[in-house]
C-alpha cells in the first residue's frame, strides 16, 4: 500500500529529468562549428541544421579566408549575393550567423574559389518564432514527457485496482 505513492513520486522525477534532459540537448545544439582547414577546405563542407541554429566559422588551418553567400557554387557561378560576407583574416578568427529560414545557403572562399573551397548550409524544421523561440519550444517538450508517464501511472493503478 505504501509503495504506489513512492512508485508515483519516483516516476514524475523520472519524467522531470528526462524532460530536462531534452531541453539541454535542444539547448546545446544551438551552435554548430565549421572549420576551415589547411587543405583550403570548409569542414564540414556540408552541414544540415535546425532553423534557429546559429553556425559558427572557425579559421582553424591559418591563412585568409571568407564565407561569402552565394546562389551557386558551382564553378563559374561563385558571387557574392550580398546575404552575408564574413573576413575570417588568421587563425582563430571566427564568424557566426544564426539561420531563421529555411533553405539553402551556398558559399565560397572568395581567395580560395580556385581550390573549391565551398560549403553549404541547410536549414531544415521548424522556423524559430524569434527570439522566445527556443524557450517555447522546450516546454511542450516536458510537458509531453510528464503527461505521458502521468498516463502510465494511471493505467498501471487502474490495472491494479481492477485486478
Ligand atoms: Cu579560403
Amino acid at each position: 500500500m505504501e509503495t504506489r505513492p513512492v512508485a508515483v513520486l519516483a516516476l514524475i522525477v523520472i519524467a522531470l529529468v528526462a524532460g530536462g534532459i531534452v531541453s539541454a540537448q535542444v539547448h546545446e545544439d544551438d551552435v554548430v562549428e565549421v572549420r576551415t582547414t589547411d587543405r583550403l577546405k570548409f569542414d564540414p563542407e556540408t552541414i544540415t541544421i535546425e532553423a534557429g541554429t546559429t553556425v559558427r566559422w572557425v579559421n582553424d588551418g591559418g591563412g585568409f579566408h571568407t564565407v561569402t553567400s552565394s546562389d551557386s557554387i558551382e564553378a563559374g557561378k561563385r558571387d557574392a549575393n550580398g546575404d552575408f560576407d564574413a573576413t575570417l583574416s588568421s587563425r582563430g578568427k571566427t564568424y557566426e550567423r544564426t539561420f531563421d529560414e529555411l533553405g539553402e545557403y551556398p558559399y565560397f572562399c572568395q581567395p580560395h574559389t580556385g581550390a573549391d573551397m565551398v560549403g553549404t548550409i541547410v536549414v531544415t524544421g521548424e522556423p524559430a518564432g524569434g527570439d522566445g523561440g527556443t524557450k517555447e519550444n522546450q516546454a511542450p517538450v516536458s510537458l509531453l514527457a510528464f503527461l505521458f508517464v502521468m498516463g502510465l501511472v494511471a493505467a498501471l493503478v487502474g490495472r491494479r485496482r481492477s485486478g
